[in-house]
C-alpha cells in the first residue's frame, strides 16, 4: 500500500481499536468482490443474452421504482428475480468476513456495533454479521402487493412473471421484492436504528458506497456532527470523501482484513 494509504489504514485501525461504539454503512461496493454488480458501474458484458438488453437499455434507478413495477410488473420482476438468483449464488468475500470478525471482537469486549447496509443481498448475514440493519430491505424475501404477507421464494429461478401471490385469491395480488424502491420510505425501525447509531457511535465507517442515495448517505455526516471519527473505504472518491477523517482508496476486500488485523495486533 502507498505510504499515505498505509498511514490512513493504521490511523483508522487505531481509532477503531479505541472505540466502544462503532457504526458501519455499506453499499453495493462491498459485494462487488463477490461478483455482484454495483448500481452505477457500467453494464457488464458477461450477462446472459436475454438480460443484456435489460441491463443496457434500462438504468437500474428507473427499474427500482413503484412506477416501473406498476407499468411493467413482468419486466421488473424478471430483473429482480435474475438479481435474486445472482445474490443466492454469490459468496461473502473477505470484506464481509472482516466486518463480522470486527463485530465479534467488539461485542466480546462489551462494545456496541451496528451494521447499516444499503445492500439487499444478505451477504453480511451469511458472513456472520449479527446486528445488521437493512436500510433498503432485501431481495431474498418477496411480499404480497395486496396483504403484505412475506415469503422467501425457493432458491431457483421463478417460472411465472409477474409471480402471483399464493396467499390471496385475488388474481391481481402479485409478489414484489421486499426492497425499498426510489420514492418509497425506508422502514421506520431501520431509520430509528440508523439515527441512534449515528448519534452514539465513536467511529463511523462508510464502505463501498457512492454516497449519492439518501437518507442513507446522511448518517455518516450526522455521526461526524456528533463528534464521531469517520472512515471511508472506496477505490474512488465520493462526495463525502473530503469530509472524512480518513478516506482510504482501496477495495473493501483489501483494506478491511488489514484494518482488522492491525486492530488485533496493534
Ligand atoms: C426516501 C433497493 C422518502 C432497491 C435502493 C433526500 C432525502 C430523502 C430522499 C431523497 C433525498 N434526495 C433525493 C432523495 C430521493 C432518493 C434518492 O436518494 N435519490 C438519489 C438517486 C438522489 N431517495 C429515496 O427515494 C429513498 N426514499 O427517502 O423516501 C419518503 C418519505 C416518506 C414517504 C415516501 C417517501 C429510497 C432510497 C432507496 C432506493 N433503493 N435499492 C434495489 O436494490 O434494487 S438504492 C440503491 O442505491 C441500492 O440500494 C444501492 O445500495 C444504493 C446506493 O448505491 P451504492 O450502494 O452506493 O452503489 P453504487 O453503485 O452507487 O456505488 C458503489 C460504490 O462502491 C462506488 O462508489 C464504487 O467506487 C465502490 N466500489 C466498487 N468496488 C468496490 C467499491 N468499494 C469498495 N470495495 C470495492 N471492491
Amino acid at each position: 500500500m502507498l505510504n499515505a494509504m498505509h498511514h490512513a489504514v493504521q490511523a483508522a485501525a487505531n481509532a477503531l481499536r479505541a472505540a466502544r461504539r462503532i457504526a458501519v454503512l455499506t453499499g453495493a461496493g462491498i459485494s462487488a468482490e463477490s461478483g455482484l454488480r454495483t448500481f452505477r458501474s457500467a453494464a457488464a458484458p458477461d450477462l446472459p443474452p436475454d438480460m443484456q438488453a435489460l441491463w443496457k437499455e434500462f438504468d437500474p434507478q428507473t427499474l427500482a421504482t413503484p412506477e416501473a413495477f406498476a407499468a411493467n410488473p413482468d419486466l421488473v420482476t424478471r430483473w429482480y428475480d435474475w438479481r435474486r438468483i445472482g445474490c443466492l449464488a454469490a459468496e461473502p468475500n473477505a470484506g464481509h468476513l472482516a466486518l463480522a470478525e470486527l463485530e465479534r471482537g467488539l461485542v466480546q469486549s462489551d462494545g456496541s456495533y451496528t451494521l447499516l447496509t444499503q445492500n439487499v443481498d444478505r451477504l453480511h448475514q451469511r458472513a456472520g454479521s449479527r446486528n445488521v440493519v437493512e436500510l433498503h430491505g432485501t431481495i431474498i424475501v418477496w411480499r404480497c402487493t395486496r396483504c403484505g404477507e412475506e415469503t422467501e421464494p425457493a432458491p431457483e429461478p421463478m417460472t411465472e412473471f409477474p409471480p402471483r401471490a399464493p396467499c390471496c385469491r385475488d388474481p391481481r395480488a402479485l409478489l414484489r421484492p421486499d426492497v425499498v424502491w426510489f420514492g418509497e420510505a425506508l422502514p421506520d425501525c431501520a431509520l430509528r436504528a440508523a439515527s441512534d447509531a449515528a448519534e452514539s457511535c465513536d467511529v463511523f465507517m462508510s464502505i463501498g458506497t457512492s454516497s449519492m442515495v439518501y437518507p442513507a448517505a446522511a448518517f455518516v455526516l450526522q455521526a461526524a456532527a456528533n463528534g464521531a471519527r469517520t472512515v471511508e473505504i472506496n477505490p474512488d472518491p465520493t462526495p463525502i470523501s473530503p469530509r472524512m477523517d480518513w478516506s482510504i482508496r482501496a477495495k473493501a476486500g483489501d483494506a478491511l482484513p488489514r484494518i482488522v488485523e492491525l486492530m488485533r495486533t496493534g
